[in-house]
């Protein structure tokens, strides 16, 4: 048979929980990858039964399982970036980290802890295991400011004790650290911390109900910039600039919080 150009075909791969609404999770992941023009792969860790009103059931798969379809497109289609979203436990997350330890691509890490209606899709003791297993191997970390605090212990409602959080998340062993959402005035303010320098980024700040998978677009759009070879930088502000435009062109869909606009310009710069 001959050989696929797999070499010029930009591939991530999402490693996350299933959204049947489709607006987070693996399922926004792969929307986010395919308009950037990047292919994309999912291992799924868990079910979610959800609707834009409410998640009303999860369910773990067996960490085997997730185990073995990693192996089994890992060893078959390498991807070029990959990212975690909601793995939900302590033997999930460690499954994960097994595999991530030998990955020779960026991993951006989404600590995704709670949905935007309030439901836990990690349980207490994971973020334990998350912070000693898999940050480690992160390339990128993403929390938004209640995840930062959750992983940090430490309040985050201005900018210098972002960027306290920034640092203390980048000890704990990520390489670099993105902290999502200090609004500040009209403004969406994020930090990117790297090598212990701090880059600001803003957008405007939209007052609304359709967030839903937001933080998955957003990291999944860095995931897949980082898959066309852009540098970190590069990638972040790229992803900003979309997932703004996605929060400020969401489609209304659904009588709850409603999804972002997954079909958003993409600019490359
Ligand atoms: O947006 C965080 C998130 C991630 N993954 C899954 C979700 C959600 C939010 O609802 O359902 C599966």
């Amino acid at each position: 048979m001959s050989h696929n150009n797999h070499k010029h075909v930009p591939v991530s791969l999402t490693i996350a929980g299933s959204d049947p609404s489709g607006g987070a999770g693996l399922q926004a992941d792969l929307k986010t990858f395919h308009q950037h023009a990047v292919y994309g792969m999912s291992v799924m860790t868990l079910l979610t039964v959800q609707n834009t009103r409410t998640v009303s059931a999860v369910e773990l798969l067996e960490p085997k399982f997730v185990s073995a379809q990693l192996d089994a497109v890992l060893d078959d289609i390498p991807p070029h970036a990959a990212k975690t979203g909601a793995i939900g436990s302590g033997e999930l997350i460690h499954a994960v980290a097994q595999h991530a330890k030998h990955f020779s691509f960026p991993l951006v890490v989404d600590p995704v802890m709670i949905s935007k209606h309030g439901a836990s899709l990690i349980d207490e003791t994971a973020v334990e295991t998350l912070i000693r297993e898999l940050l480690p191997h992160a390339f990128l970390v993403t929390p938004n400011r209640f995840e930062a605090s959750r992983l940090t212990g430490l309040e985050i409602t201005s900018m210098s004790q972002m960027e306290a959080a920034a640092a203390r998340i980048a000890s704990l062993g990520a390489q670099h650290v993105l902290i999502k959402g200090l609004k500040q005035a009209n403004e969406c303010v994020d930090l990117l911390w790297t090598d212990g320098a701090a880059f600001w980024l803003s957008g405007r700040w939209v007052e609304t109900q359709s967030t839903h998978g937001s933080g998955c677009v957003y990291s999944a759009a860095i995931t897949a910039r980082l898959a066309k070879g852009e540098e970190l930088l590069t990638a972040v502000q790229g992803a900003k600039e979309f997932i703004t435009h996605a929060i400020r062109t969401a489609p209304g869909l659904g009588q709850g919080r409603g999804p972002v606009n997954l079909f958003s310009p993409i600019h490359h710069r």
